[in-house]
Formats: C-alpha cells, structure tokens, sequence
C-alpha cells in the first residue's frame, strides 16, 4: 500500500511520536524509529524495492525495523504500530497534525487535562483550563486556537467512512423520516467537502437538539443552522413540507445539474427555484413536497442523486433512456479481501461464515503474493495449502469461497507468481503495489504487460491512489482501457474509503467502452466487507447497470467467464 520512502519514513516516524505520546520512556526506542525514517527518507533506492537483506545493510536499520518497513510497503503499517494506536483514543494522533503541537505536548495535555482531541484541545482553551498546567500559560492557549483554525481551514475533504460518521451522529438527534441528506454526500461522491441536511422539523428544536452534539453551533437561524460535529462542518437547511421535494433537488445538486435544470424550466416557461417552480406568465407558484412529482412537472422521470453532474444524464432522461443502475440486491458476492494467512484478519471460515450473513454466494479470496516487496505474503505452496483449505471450507459452506490472488505487479511488468500457480486458480487480480512513482510510460508499460498473461482476470485499484495523501500513479488510461478490454480483463472498483478507485469519471469511460467491471472491498477485517456500498455507490455514479458489473454474475457464470 504505502510504497515510497516518504510514505514509509512517515509511518516510522509515527510510532516515534506515538511512543512519546503514550510517555515511552526508553529513549532509545524512540530513536531507533527516528533514526530509520530518516535514512529511509535519504535512501537513494526505494526502500520498497529492497528485500530484507538489503535493508538491514542500511545503517540504522536492523532485522525488526526492516521487516516493520516490508509490512508497511505491504499494508501501510505493522502489527506494533496497529497495537500502540488501539491503545490510545483514535481522536489523539490528529492533535499531532496542529502547528506547534508536538508528541510530548500531546502526551501533557491527554494526562493533566484528559484532551482527547482536537475538539476537546478548544473547549480547554476556550474555557482558559490550559493556563492551569504549568508551563503552558496564556500565551500557548491563543497558540492552541491559532492552530486549530489554521488546520480546520486547510483540513481535507472526509473520506465516506468519516462522512457516515458525521452523519450518523447528526442523525442521531433528528427524527427519522423528517430529513434527508443532501450534497455530495448523497450523490455519492468518492469525497465530500461537507454535509448538507434538509430537515421539515422546526429549525427551534432542532437546533436545541445539536447543541450537545456539537463542537461548535457556527451559526444557528430559522432558516439554515451550520454545526461542527466531529470536526466536521455540518448545514442544515429548514423548509416546510410542502417545499421538500424542490428544497431537496436545490441542496443534493450538483451545482452544474441545477443550472442545467433550471434552464430547462425555462424552456418549459417556469422559473425554479429552492421553493418551487413560478409559471413566467401569470406568476401562479407550486410547491413539491417530494423530489418526483417536481421532476415529473418537467417532464423527467426521478433522476438518481449519484448521476446529477450534468454529464448527458438530463438528455438521457427526456429521451426516456436513463441507464438502470446497479444496485445493492444485484451483488452476489465480493470480489477482494485478504485473509489471516498473510495480512487480513479473518479465517476463511469466518469469511464464509460472515458472506454467508451477507447473503453472498461468493467470495473471492485474494491474499497477497509473497515477493521481492511483499515478504509476507503467499508463495506457491501457501497458494496449494490455502486452496485444500478452500476446499473443506466450500463442503459445509452456504458462501462458496473462490480461490484467487492479488499477484504483485513487478518492476519490469512480470508477475509475483508463476503462470502455473496462477493457472491453477479460479479468479487472479493484478495490482501494482511498489516502484509507484514511476515514469507515464514505464507504468504503463508494466501494467499492459501484466494484463497481456491470459491468468490475470481483473486489474486491482488500477491508479493506486490514496485518502488524504497519495496522487493516482502516472499511467494513460486510455491505452490501459483499450488493452483490457481486447483481454477481456475487468477492472478493479476498490470499494475501500481511502481508495475508491477507479473513480466515477473513469468507470463511466470503462463501462461506456464496453469493459466489465468488479467491485471489490479489499477487506482486512470483518467491517470492512460493508465497504462494498461505496463501491456499489461508485458504480452508479459511473452508470453502471447490473450487467457492467462482474459481482452480478452467478457464481457459474461467473467461473466460466474467469476461465
Ligand atoms: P462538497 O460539499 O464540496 O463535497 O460538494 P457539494 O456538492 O455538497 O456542495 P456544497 O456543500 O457547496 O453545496 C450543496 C449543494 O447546494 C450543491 O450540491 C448544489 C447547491 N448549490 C451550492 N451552491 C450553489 C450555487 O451557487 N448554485 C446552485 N444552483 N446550486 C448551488
Ligand atoms: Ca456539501
Ligand atoms: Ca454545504
Ligand atoms: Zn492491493
């Protein structure tokens, strides 16, 4: 996952200040990750092309350290890593993020003031409890508030996992039925800058109601009240009931449909607005207490929230040939996760069992292949164990697991893995996981010779990009498009919040070109199969109908296809 040496010098560097946060007091420790990340971040080669021997001939980086750096190439982190964070309040490390906040001063404040969190940090201030503790004093307290609006005016958008939470907690206080989420967030976008609700409840005892949720009211009215909640900004905007429907459309936008709309209207001889639509002669207004019956008046059947970009969906609506879009019930299984033989957490008898819940008839098991940069993952004998295994698990299993790889992608373009492993296989999935900063033409050079081995079914997260910090790799598209499909290889939807990749605009360009696509979680543990309604989310927003779609295959189908 995290493969340059700046991605692995920050995840060394990490534990260093978590080390210090928690009050580790062997220095030495502490230093022995400071010291590695900084000759990662100085190497001249990139440590994810080295294996473990080669590592430890760094100076400064000894056998422990050089396999927490294969892991972190591998995964983004490593078991000791994942144990000091379960430790410690999940809102802690993001303090570190504050300009002029350090790993001891975080230590400090959780243990004398018990601050958890950035929010926690602001009330401190703002109630003047930090001038309490000595050797803080005044001064620091306007630096804390300084900091803290510096970091929240440069913060960057949530991911959906992050999104849901705010939305749940908001939810909490509103009563069902009464709202609807509106923006990006309900056009499913891959991130979302912030939240916008439509609430028919009354504006005074909703806002009563936020209070005790909110970190901050930013400003509350009859009319539209903003939070932060959980960090995060939250409008909400009141209508009455019969308003719902043309309020609802204004505030899920987006805003190049709206206008697109709005202009429609006028053709029609209305003019719309957030309350309604006015008739331009005579000025009798209507209201819309739902989104259908406004579409309906002009002419346009119920447009779905995730295809609302003014990307030809208007046109198609009015022709009567909107696409059908895939939706949750058409998924007959999941199509990436990883297991406890290599990083994952789950058996695969926990995963049958928790697909079986899922009502999945299938789930493909695609484990990492043991390689140069993956030295934890599966090698040809581990591929024939975990495939007995498979078997047994498959007699007594209503989720039928799928024997499959996600087969490392080499520098010069070969596969981790031997053809006749992989032949023996039912589904394969390629990704690049390493050398990441290649040249356009170097990367695509090596992506186009993996999807040429007729054993590579699907390529995985195919621009390998990552929530908040890492850039889609340099590849063209476009060829890796025009190869895929002549292989008839489908390409990856990794559903995982911080990928989500491919994203919308690219799924719509495979799906129109005719490539299949198939959505996959890259579970790890068991929450992460509910990843899959991103994907699905993605999907839509890509147009996609139930038959672009590789996990709407029966699973025979679905075997012949991969064959
Ligand atoms: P975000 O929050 O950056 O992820 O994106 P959105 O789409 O949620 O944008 P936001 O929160 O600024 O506004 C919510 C909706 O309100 C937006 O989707 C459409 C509508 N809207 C906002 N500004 C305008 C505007 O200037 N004109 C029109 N027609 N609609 C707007
Ligand atoms: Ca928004
Ligand atoms: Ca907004
Ligand atoms: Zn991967």
């Amino acid at each position: 996952m995290a493969g340059s040496n700046r991605d692995v010098a920050e995840r060394l560097r990490f534990m260093a200040q978590l080390l210090e946060v928690t009050g580790e007091e062997d220095v030495f420790k502490v230093r022995a990750y400071e010291r590695a990340a900084q000759q990662v971040e100085g190497s001249p080669v990139p440590v994810s092309e080295l294996d473990e021997k080669a590592l430890v001939a760094i100076p400064g980086i000894g056998s422990g350290i050089a396999k927490k750096i294969a892991s972190i190439v591998r995964t983004g982190t490593f078991p000791e890593l994942s144990e000091l964070k379960a430790k410690i309040p999940d809102s802690l490390p993001e303090l570190l993020k504050l300009d002029g906040v350090g790993p001891k001063t975080v230590h400090r404040l959780w243990m004398k003031l018990g601050i958890e969190s950035i929010e926690d940090l602001e009330k401190a201030a703002r109630s003047r409890r930090i001038r309490a503790v000595k050797g803080f004093g005044e001064k620091k307290e306007s630096e804390f508030l300084r900091s803290i609006a510096q970091y929240r005016a440069s913060a960057t958008r949530m991911t959906r996992d992050r999104a849901d939470a705010v939305v749940a907690k908001v939810a909490s206080v509103l009563t069902p039925g009464t709202f609807e989420v509106a923006g990006s967030y309900r056009r499913g976008k891959s991130t979302v800058g912030d939240i916008d609700i439509v609430s028919k409840e009354s504006p005074r005892a909703v806002n009563a109601r936020l209070r005790p949720i909110a970190d901050e009211m930013i400003n509350e009215g009859e009319q539209r009240t903003s939070v932060r909640c959980l960090g995060e900004r939250v409008d909400i905007r009141f209508t009455d009931i019969g308003s719902f429907g043309s309020m609802l459309i204004y505030l899920t936008g987006s805003k190049d449909f709206n206008i697109r709309l709005r202009a429609l209207a006028i053709e029609r001889g209305l003019k719309l607005n957030e309350y309604g639509l006015e008739e331009r002669t005579g000025g009798t207004f209507h209201t819309f207490p739902d989104e259908a019956s406004l579409f309906a008046t002009l002419g346009l059947p119920l447009i779905p929230p995730e295809i609302r970009e003014d990307r030809g969906e208007i046109e198609r609506a009015l022709a009567g040939d909107l696409p059908v879009l895939v939706g949750p019930g058409a998924i007959r299984g999941d199509l990436h996760v990883h297991t406890s033989a290599t990083d994952g957490r789950m058996t695969l008898e926990e995963l049958a069992g928790a697909g079986a819940e899922r009502g999945y008839e299938y789930i493909l098991i695609s484990d990492h292949s043991s390689t140069l940069h993956i030295t934890h993952g599966l090698d040809a004998d581990g591929v024939t164990a975990q495939g007995k295994e498979i078997e047994r698990v498959n007699r007594t299993s209503v989720c039928q697991l799928l024997a499959g790889i996600e087969v490392d992608i080499m520098a010069d373009g070969s596969l981790g893995l031997p053809d006749r492993v992989l032949g023996d296989l039912d589904i394969v999935i390629a990704s690049v996981h390493s050398g990441l900063h290649e040249e356009k033409d170097t990367m695509t050079r090596r992506i186009l010779s993996a999807l040429a081995n007729d054993h590579v079914d699907i390529l995985g997260h195919p621009t390998g990009r990552l929530f908040p910090s890492r850039a889609a790799y340099d590849l063209d598209m476009d060829r890796v498009m025009e190869v895929a499909k002549g292989n008839r290889t489908a390409l990856e939807i990794n559903a995982s919040p911080y990928r989500m990749d491919l994203d919308d605009p690219q799924i719509r360009e495979a799906r129109d070109r005719g490539l299949l696509l198939s959505i996959g979680t890259d579970a790890h543990e068991r929450e992460d199969l509910g990843n899959i309604s991103h994907g699905i989310t993605l999907a839509r927003r890509g147009w996609c109908s139930p038959g672009d779609i590789l996990n709407t295959m029966d699973r025979d189908a679905l075997l012949r296809w991969a064959s």
